[in-house]
């Protein structure tokens, strides 16, 4: 190894840039970004196709740090090639308002294709980037005209593999021979609480082969370049398999007394140790943050190299253009994530003679009526399509030996996973992804739901069996702080409809949110269908919550709050109230999330200050309707686990009754 070498002495920049760093914050992970300096180079100077004056280039390799506690190792790669992150950004690591936070964040950091941190999701990422890519390649894909050839490239460690998330993903990755994925795994056998011997000492190897990877091995990651760009370059030309690389590393390569511990995971070296380092890597103690002006303009080959290779598929897509212009076209509306124009006119609206529906059932009408006009919509569940009524007719399957083209996906019972792969094909860009369970098992990839959220990523999840009323499934399967727990996610959107109507209102506003996920929590039981009239009166649905029926005209007593299937428990409440001469106003609160974007007027419109008396009903924890109902107001919910019997007899007995509703509104009244 000559560390007089132009390489070396990029690789060495790569590592001390990250080690400055984290040094300079006194916060950070060193360690890993030293370990994984001289892979990184290879990739980002070789084999990655990218352009950092134009990051979110479609054509691009998509590169995930898995291991996003490495953070600065690829601030350190974007300064290096010349994104726009100049020096200072690396100077002002982890600090307020810097571009370069403690863990990579999407949106935020030019080049950061994913948020990562929370180990095993930007692996699971990875997977669904590689199924969007597929996906698109056979939509768009034409003889002669591949204008989707790009590879999904992830950087894991010992965490990201541990994590079970990574694991239901990578089985699915195997499952779907994604030959456009290539995976490296850091095997520094080093986690936080010391030796990987503590608790992982399983065949890596032998178990993604087990899932029908293609895994090659570099025993030296430290030092064999020509090793590294073998695996570099078989992984790459391997076209139906994905491909594990797994490369043997010493975390805090060089590094005297830390390398090889627990220690250099997750401190700064300490301003002694850094000097040591830099002795013995060759490397001038000062100034910090040295990079070498040869090196520099090394790493710069990345802007020329990547203008270039824009410039090469957008002649390809120029010539795609012409034999295909309606392709195209498509093709940039999907990229843009825009809609098709009139799609709108598609969603189905539901007479009020309509026999009692599920909303669940309301919800797959609404995915079959607008999936024709919408064809980057591509779904499935975690096992439970034909519960959760997610299956797009004639759709087709995306199945490795199915006709190309499928948009039904079949994630298995693997709903963490499924929440990664979501997040994945959502920041890939071109698709509109759902995904399906029954509410309860929310909890299983709330993981990824709040990365959803974190990254602003349209992702839309059909969460069926949304409350006791699915019955005699019983406590396991009966959500009860699932709404509350979701709401308190910022950015997420959740929606309960009560009928088929708010169904298709919910979706439509859950298509037309790009700024994040949204939650469509939907029925098993029936529930009836309102006139569409007074669902769409002026609009209001979409404001997240509305005065359905109104009492007092105009002066109600009572308000009753309620969302989902309760909100037929409200009006039948509120017309038990009026028998007795108290009139009733029923709220639907379809959004918590939207409401509360209204201005101050309507939701003083609708929440009249001077009306006191508020009960909610909600089948779920009452946690956080105060808020709505105020110190004078009263909640029916359900604060326990439910009850394995029919639906309608846990109702009754856990009081979510008309009868009880009006008792309470009259308690608050004082008509006891
Ligand atoms: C889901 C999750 N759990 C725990 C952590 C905290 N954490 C950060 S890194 C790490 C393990 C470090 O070991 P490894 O993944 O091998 O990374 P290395 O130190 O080798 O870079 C843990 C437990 C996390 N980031 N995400
Ligand atoms: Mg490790």
């Amino acid at each position: 190894m000559d560390y007089g070498s132009l390489s070396w002495r990029a690789i060495n920049a790569i590592r001390f840039l990250s080690v400055d760093g984290v040094q300079k914050a006194k916060s950070g992970h060193p360690g890993t970004p030293m370990a994984l300096a001289p892979l990184s180079y290879l990739l980002w100077t070789k084999y990655l196709r990218f352009n950092p004056r134009n990051p979110d280039w479609p054509g691009r390799d998509r590169f995930i740090l898995s291991c996003g506690h490495a953070s600065m190792l690829l601030y350190s790669l974007l300064y290096l090639t010349g994104f726009d992150l100049p020096l200072e950004e690396i100077k002002a690591f982890r600090q307020w308002g810097s571009k370069t936070p403690g863990h990579p964040e999407a949106g935020h950091t030019p080049g950061v294709e994913v948020t990562t941190g929370p180990l095993g999701q930007g692996f699971g990422n990875a997977v669904g980037m590689a199924m969007a890519a597929r996906m698109l390649a056979q939509r768009f894909n034409r003889p002669g005209h591949e204008i989707v050839s790009h590879r999904i490239v992830v950087l894991c460690s010992d965490g990201d593999l541990m994590e079970g998330v990574a694991s239901e993903a990578a089985s699915l990755a195997g499952f779907h021979r994604l030959g456009n994925l290539v995976a490296f795994y850091d095997d520094n056998r080093i986690t936080i609480e010391g030796s990987t011997d503590l608790a992982f000492r399983e065949d890596v190897a032998g178990r993604f082969r087990a899932y029908g990877w293609n895994v090659l091995t570099v025993a030296d990651g430290n030092t064999d370049l020509e090793g590294m760009s073998g695996a570099i370059e078989a992984a790459c030309s391997e076209r139906e398999r994905p491909t594990l690389v797994i490369v043997r590393t010493t975390i805090a390569f060089g590094s005297p007394n830390k390398q090889d511990t627990a220690e250099a995971h997750g401190s700064p070296l300490g301003e002694k140790e850094v000097a040591l380092t830099k002795e013995a890597l060759d490397w001038p103690k000062e100034p910090d943050f040295f990079v070498p002006e040869d090196v520099l303009a090394h790493f710069r080959e990345a802007v020329p190299r990547g203008e270039a290779g824009e410039r090469e598929w957008r002649l390809k897509m120029a010539a795609y253009m012409g034999a295909y212009p309606d392709l195209a076209m498509e093709w940039e509306r999907v990229m843009w994530g825009d809609l098709p124009e009139g799609w709108e006119s598609a969603l189905p609206s539901f007479p009020s003679e309509t026999a009692a529906m599920a909303t669940r059932k309301a919800s797959g009408k609404v995915i079959n009526a607008i999936a024709p006009k919408i064809p980057e919509l591509a779904g499935g569940s975690a096992d439970l399509a034909p519960s959760t009524e997610t299956l797009m007719v004639g759709g087709g399957e995306f199945l490795p030996d199915a006709p190309p083209g499928g948009r039904n996906f079949h994630f298995g019972v693997r709903e963490h996973g499924m929440g990664a792969i979501l997040n994945g094909m959502a920041r890939h860009g071109g698709l509109i992804p759902y995904g399906a369970t029954f509410l309860i098992f929310s909890d299983y990839m709330r993981g990824a739901v709040r990365l959803a959220a974190l990254m602003g990523t349209r992702v839309i999840y059909v969460f069926t069996h949304d409350s006791v009323g699915l019955g005699e499934d019983g406590p396991t399967h009966q959500p009860i702080e699932h709404l509350a727990v979701l709401r308190a996610i910022p950015n997420l959107h959740v929606f309960r409809p009560a009928d088929a109507n708010e169904t298709a209102a919910a979706w439509k506003m859950a298509m037309e949110r790009t700024a994040g996920p949204s939650v469509i929590a939907l029925t098993r039981q029936n529930v009836p269908v309102l006139p569409p009239e007074d669902v769409y009166r002026e609009g209001n649905v979409f404001r997240g919550a509305y005065i359905l029926k109104e009492g007092g005209n105009g002066r109600p007593a009572v308000i009753l709050l309620a969302s989902g299937s309760e909100v037929h428990v409200a009006l039948k409440a509120a017309h038990l109230l009026e028998a007795e001469g108290t009139p009733a106003r029923v709220v639907s609160f379809l959004s918590w999330e939207r409401f509360e974007e209204q201005p101050g007027e309507y939701r003083r419109f609708v929440l009249p200050p001077s009306v006191r008396a508020r009960v909610s009903v909600e089948a779920a924890a009452t946690f956080g309707w105060e808020r709505y109902v105020g110190d004078n107001g009263a909640s029916v919910g359900i604060n326990r686990f439910g009850a394995s019997a029919p639906g309608g007899r846990i109702f009754q007995e856990l009081g979510i009754t008309p009868e009880n509703v009006a008792a309470r509104a009259k308690v608050l009244l004082g008509k006891t």
